[in-house]
């Protein structure tokens, strides 16, 4: 039998069995609003100062990205955000979620490289216009776009001395600049992407991997976990110096952003997938949210990777433990897991598990989108939502991404493809899993940003998958044509939420 302590799926998979609740609401001060990122949205890539990042570099290699895009255009928001303002207002958003491009602050990146004003000053025009149409900021310091510099002056986040002084450094100056204006913070968005995508697979920027018919140079067997403990070290020297210098006078709020899924067994009278599950999501989530509500790394972990994950300090872990505010959660979908047999390969990221889509009976965790790895499945959300806080001692969530694309949404004729009726499905059944988790099982859910604003950059995908709930035509002007899905949220939102 497969214990049923709490916080462990077996619980919850008992516990949590029906769909939304008409009855389920939001508190009166939920705060709702959309989320993009600098590399994907702005271009401008060359103007005004900007330094360049990994990403502009990665996109330079072939074969990187699907359709050969990069970011240097992007939607062009760097010129147009007016036009964003004007959509989020059309919206009826609260809140925006944007990340600052560093190299616009700093061009080379390094504690000691200059600042440059003319980044400084797009940033707090663009603030100082959001406020005045009534949208809080909502800050991500970094979104993947390290200075390009600080890769190859000194491997970046793989020389932590250096990685941390120099993001130390940036956080500074970042919230010398804004914080005044700017009440909630983001130092990393989903440092599993950067670690593993970035360092064992080699799909996103820098592209280090083992995998030789890839990358020249990687192993990502030792890398990922080095990397991962830079960035929850930078965070906690981020936030220390945010709390030390900044919180008494700006009142503010800062914390860190996870991607995760649920994880749901491939064969629930195993208890070995069973077990897979929680560890699946610890190898996603608990990686960074133990060390930083429990102070140390997961057991499943530290048994499977020996000292290939690093040790922690006592000064280094003393920044960590306690450094959030709230929960960032990004959140798309959930996968069935597998146990895997016998040992874990040596670049294993996983815990070793295979991620399924469908079940040991066929059956589809959802219906089938445009990206490969995202089956809706809403749930799932509230499932996590309870996993997260049982874990954590129910702590401040808010909800930093959502969305979903859309199969063959890019190749619809236009028509068709506004009327995006999949989207406003999975915004609506998500929405109400998030109230019923709030409702009925008490997690201290608080806001909620949609993916995205906009379709964007969408990394290794290009141009190819839109998670817009605006249309970006490329072709002309990057025009932005709000969807079905941009008006719908604030009615699914003004259907939740109590009235004070
Ligand atoms: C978010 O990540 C990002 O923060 C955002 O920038 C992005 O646009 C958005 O998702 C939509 O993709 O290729 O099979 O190895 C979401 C978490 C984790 C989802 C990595 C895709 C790749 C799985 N992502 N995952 S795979």
């Amino acid at each position: 039998m497969c214990s049923k302590k709490p916080g462990s799926i077996s619980s919850i998979l008992g516990s949590i069995t029906m769909g939304s609740i008409t009855q389920s609401t939001l508190p009166s001060d939920f705060v709702w609003g959309f989320a993009t990122a600098a590399y994907q949205i702005e271009g401008g890539a060359n103007e005004d100062g900007r330094g360049p990042s990994i990403w502009d570099t990665f996109c330079k290699l072939p074969g990187k990205i699907a359709g050969g895009g990069s970011g240097e255009i992007a939607c062009d928001s760097y010129h147009r955000t007016h036009e964003d303002i004007a959509l989020l207002k059309t919206c009826g958003a609260q809140a925006y979620r944007f990340s600052i491009s560093w190299s616009r602050i700093i061009p080379l990146g390094g504690r000691n490289d200059p600042i440059n004003e003319k980044g400084l000053q797009f940033y707090l025009k663009f603030i100082d216009d959001l406020h005045a149409a009534g949208i809080t900021p909502m800050v991500t310091l970094f979104h993947w776009d390290l200075p390009d510099e600080l890769n190859k002056r000194y491997g970046g986040f793989l020389n932590k001395e250096e990685f941390v002084a120099d993001f130390a450094r940036y956080a500074r100056v970042v919230f010398d600049a804004f914080g005044s204006k700017v009440k909630h913070w983001i130092t990393f968005n989903e440092p599993w992407c950067s670690s593993v995508l970035g360092y064992n697979t080699g799909s996103f920027a820098p592209g280090h991997t083992s995998d030789r018919t890839k990358s020249p140079v990687g192993d990502g067997s030792t890398e990922p976990w080095i990397v991962g403990h830079s960035l929850l070290v930078a965070h906690g020297a981020a936030v220390k110096i945010y709390r030390d210098e900044f919180k008494d006078q700006n009142g503010g709020e800062i914390g860190i952003t996870l991607n995760g899924d649920w994880a749901d067994p491939w064969d629930p009278e195993n208890p070995a997938d069973v077990e897979a599950c929680d560890r699946k999501i610890e190898f996603a989530i608990s990686w960074f949210a133990d060390p930083i509500y429990l102070g140390k790394y997961p057991d499943s972990m530290i048994k499977q990777l020996g000292n290939r994950l690093p040790a922690w300090t006592a000064e280094d872990i003393a920044l960590v433990k306690g450094s959030n505010d709230f929960y960032g959660m990004n959140h798309y979908c959930a996968n069935y897991i597998r146990a895997k047999t016998g040992e874990p390969e040596l670049d294993d990221i996983a815990g070793n598990l295979e991620l399924l889509l469908e079940d040991k009976n066929g059956k589809s965790v959802g219906p089938i989108t445009q990206s490969p790895w995202l089956r809706p499945c809403a749930i799932g959300f509230r499932k996590l939502l309870k996993w997260l806080s049982d874990r954590y001692g129910y702590p401040k969530i808010y909800v930093t991404e959502n969305g979903t694309s859309v199969l063959g949404e890019n190749d619809m004729p236009l028509d068709e493809l506004l009327e995006d009726e999949f989207r406003v499905q999975y915004f609506r059944d998500y929405i109400g899993a998030m109230a019923d988790a709030y409702t009925l099982d008490g997690v201290n859910v608080r806001a909620y940003m949609a993916w995205s604003l906009m379709d964007n950059f969408e990394w290794a995908e290009g141009y190819e998958t839109r998670f817009g709930v605006t249309y970006v035509d490329y072709d002309h002007d990057q025009k932005r044509i709000p969807k079905k899905s941009a008006k719908s949220i604030g009615q699914i939102f003004d259907r939740y939420i109590e009235k004070s």
